[in-house]
């Protein structure tokens, strides 16, 4: 399988690049479940997803330095729509519902998969998906499932390891090891990933950064 990804000269998982993008503005602008009804202008952005209780919705603040930007919740499946905010007036953040929660009944978990399917098909502005996977698991089909399927759709992605917080940097590396060794069982190379902790703010810039690059390469949306 291979892999689709932006990435520019010398940029390595976030360690280098001597941009900075300061967050001068961050607004809600509409949620829905219906990618028709998505904001109209050709702005780039990106759509943060991963299953419920990732610490989606603390990174997002956290990227963002808004305290309730995006709700934290304990309770998974609360937040079952397609959010975007507009940053710095020129992208947008995308805040996707968590997949694979288990309290949601069958019926309804079909149509989230449906508009969800939907947004990642027919989004055009859509340039990068990051896919947030929990730090302290091994890999978990659902989260490799839905790569593939991404991979499948061309939809360019990065991977952000989560609550690195919650680890020694020991077991950190054991787990990132763990998950690229699985992840070349089906992929060719392992995706571009960062790792973060929202508690600590690990990531930030390397993320932000990497957004900015991306929005300088993008054009034709
Ligand atoms: N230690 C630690 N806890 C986190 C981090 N990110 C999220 N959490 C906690 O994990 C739980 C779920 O976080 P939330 O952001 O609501 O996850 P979401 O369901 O993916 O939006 C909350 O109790 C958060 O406080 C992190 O980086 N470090
Ligand atoms: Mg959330």
């Amino acid at each position: 399988m291979n892999l689709i990804k932006f990435s520019s000269p010398g940029y390595k998982n976030g360690n280098f690049n001597p941009k900075k993008m300061q967050i001068k503005s961050a607004e809600f602008v509409v949620s829905n479940t219906n990618v028709d009804k998505c904001p109209k202008d050709r702005l780039p952005e990106y759509a943060f997803i991963g299953r419920s209780n990732v610490g989606k919705s603390s990174l997002i603040n956290m990227l963002m330095q808004r305290k309730h930007l995006a709700k934290t919740s304990g309770r998974p499946g609360k937040t079952q729509l397609i959010n975007h905010f507009i940053i710095n007036k020129n992208w947008y953040l995308v805040d996707l519902p968590g997949y694979g929660y288990a309290r949601v009944s069958k019926s309804n978990k079909k149509v989230f998969q449906k508009f969800i399917t939907q947004y990642f098909k027919n989004r055009q502005q859509l340039v990068l998906a990051f896919v947030l996977i929990d730090s302290r698991l091994e890999p978990q089909k659902i989260d490799l499932e839905f790569m593939e399927w991404l991979s499948e759709n061309q939809i360019p992605f990065s991977i952000i390891f989560t609550k690195s917080d919650k680890l020694k940097p020991n077991a950190l590396k054991r787990n990132i090891d763990a998950y690229s060794i699985k992840m070349l069982e089906s992929w060719e190379e392992m995706p571009h990933y960062f790792v973060s902790s929202s508690s600590k703010g690990t990531g930030r810039d390397g993320l932000l950064n990497y957004i900015a690059d991306v929005n300088l390469q993008v054009n034709d949306l």
